[in-house]
């Protein structure tokens, strides 16, 4: 058995789980590195990993429905009741009760880009990043609404300097450094198809992110829902870094958040085709709604159709209202944790023989899975090119290529809704969120000159 000082009981936990291949290079090791190990390996909840390796995951044999959401209006009535609702939501906002929070521990690997998502280059003319665009949006819906709204960032391991350091060579876009927090997200160790531990070096153990799960414990261990508690916020409005398009803060969604009580509010739009890669919001048999994930929505409900319409169509875009109470209650003490899902993915692992690709298994919470928690929940329908354009891939479906599309035909849009004529030479049109983040926001009359390319900044 290795032995080193302090370290006793971790490395008898470590022998006791079966795990102890991880001190194979332990002789080629100096004592910083072995404490690295050590460290890391400190970390592990040895038994509840255990316990998940053992554990059948599936949705399949769950009950479950399609799940009742508020459907878009469709006459006088439901539109005024969503005029009630914004004119809640306005008075909530402008109370200083709503803060913005981006998950972004994810990497821009699948743009071929590396570094974190969000310093990747998405607007179509003027090239600002995703965190540029969302920054500058909370900037511009702070002013609109006359209050300081705090921007949350979640990160990861990976991306966590790199990310603060962007925002301070960017003097944060604007916002307020105090009320920009950002802070990372929680390791989870991946395992291989023997349930052992994967080396990603001679004295480090490959750890994934905990999955956007992982936010809620993140909030609270980061002292962020401490910090939200004290400026009086009640509701988080959570968006992921990969959608340009996010309504970070919408009043009207915010409104019937509000006036329903709920824990959770989450936004949905049609799915486009049944194979979509997006969630779609389920009622279990229990009465609770949940959102089940295009991987594990068996084949014949994602097909299945009623009246010509599929009936698991309103698909999760993750958006979300979290109540502030809430996510406290249920990550302080002994609040109730959130499950993982496993996903088999290829894994570099540090071998005797050098560097080896190994079939692991990842280890990820999702945060949606906090739904079927609440007591009260609202499920909200939008409309998707307002709101919807996943930077995903680097070309094809959901990609740079897409969203960058999406975002000019909806400015366009906003435009010609205001009346402002659009010359037909234009190709691509961009607005600055600090000159829009709603049509209404558009200065008329406005004069677009007859360019390709065309992009609208504050004056
Ligand atoms: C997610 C949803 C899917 C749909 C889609 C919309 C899941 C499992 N699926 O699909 O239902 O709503 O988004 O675009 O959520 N992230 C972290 N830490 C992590 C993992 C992810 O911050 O440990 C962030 C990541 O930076 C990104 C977001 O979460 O902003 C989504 O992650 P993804 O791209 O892995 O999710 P995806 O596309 O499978």
């Amino acid at each position: 058995m290795v032995s080193f000082k302090g370290y006793e009981e971790i490395i008898k936990k470590t022998y006791g789980s079966g795990q102890d291949h991880v001190f194979r290079h332990w002789g080629e090791l100096n004592e910083t590195e072995k404490k690295q190990l050590l460290d890391d390996l400190s970390e592990i909840d040895f038994d509840a990993l255990k316990a998940l390796f053992s554990k059948k995951q599936s949705h399949a044999e769950i009950n479950f429905g399609p799940a009742p959401y508020i459907h878009l209006p469709s006459d006088a009535a439901e539109e005024r009741e969503r005029d009630r609702a914004a004119e809640a939501g306005r008075e909530h906002i402008e109370g200083g009760g709503t803060a913005a929070f981006m998950v972004a521990g994810g990497q821009g690997s699948r743009l071929g880009f590396e570094g974190p998502k969000g310093k990747f280059r998405i607007a179509p003319v003027s090239g600002k990043s995703l965190f540029q665009i969302h920054a500058e949006k909370v900037f511009k819906y702070s002013g609109k609404y006359g209050v300081e709204i705090p921007l949350l960032i979640m990160t990861s391991r990976a991306n966590h300097e790199e990310t603060g350091a962007f925002f301070a060579e960017n003097s944060y876009f604007g916002l307020n450094p105090a009320s920009v927090k950002i802070f990372p997200q929680n390791m989870m160790p991946s395992l291989d198809s023997a349930g052992k531990l994967i080396l990603e070096s001679n004295h480090g153990v490959f750890k994934n992110p905990d999955g956007h799960g992982g936010s809620l414990t993140a909030l609270q261990t980061s002292g962020s829902l401490d910090y939200l508690e004290k400026k009086g916020v009640k509701t988080i409005s959570y968006f992921q870094v990969d959608n340009p398009l996010a309504k970070i803060i919408d009043p009207v969604f915010i409104g019937y958040h509000i006036l329903k009580g709920a824990e959770i509010s989450s936004k949905a739009i049609r799915k486009a085709y049944p194979e979509e890669k997006v969630g779609v919001f389920v009622e279990f048999s229990n009465g609770s709604v949940g959102v089940v994930e295009y991987s594990d929505l068996p084949g014949e409900k994602t097909f299945m159709k009623k009246g010509g319409d599929l009936v698991y169509s309103s698909a999760n875009i993750a958006i979300h209202l979290f109540d502030a109470s809430f996510v406290k209650r249920l990550t302080t003490g002994g609040g109730v944790s959130l499950p993982f899902h496993v996903a088999k993915k290829k894994i570099r692992s540090y071998t005797e023989c050098g560097y080896l690709e190994v079939d692991g298994l990842k280890y990820e919470k999702f945060v949606f899975d906090a739904l079927p928690l609440t007591e009260r929940n609202v499920v909200f329908e939008t409309v998707r090119e307002e709101e919807f354009a996943p930077v995903k891939n680097a070309s094809g479906v959901d990609s740079v290529e897409s969203a960058r599309a999406l975002m000019s035909s909806l400015f366009r849009k906003w435009l010609e809704s205001r009346g402002i004529a659009v010359p037909r030479q234009v190709m691509e049109i961009e607005i600055s969120p600090l000159l829009a983040v709603d049509p209404e926001d558009l200065p008329v009359p406005l004069k677009i000159d007859g360019r390709e390319k065309v992009y609208l900044e504050r004056s």
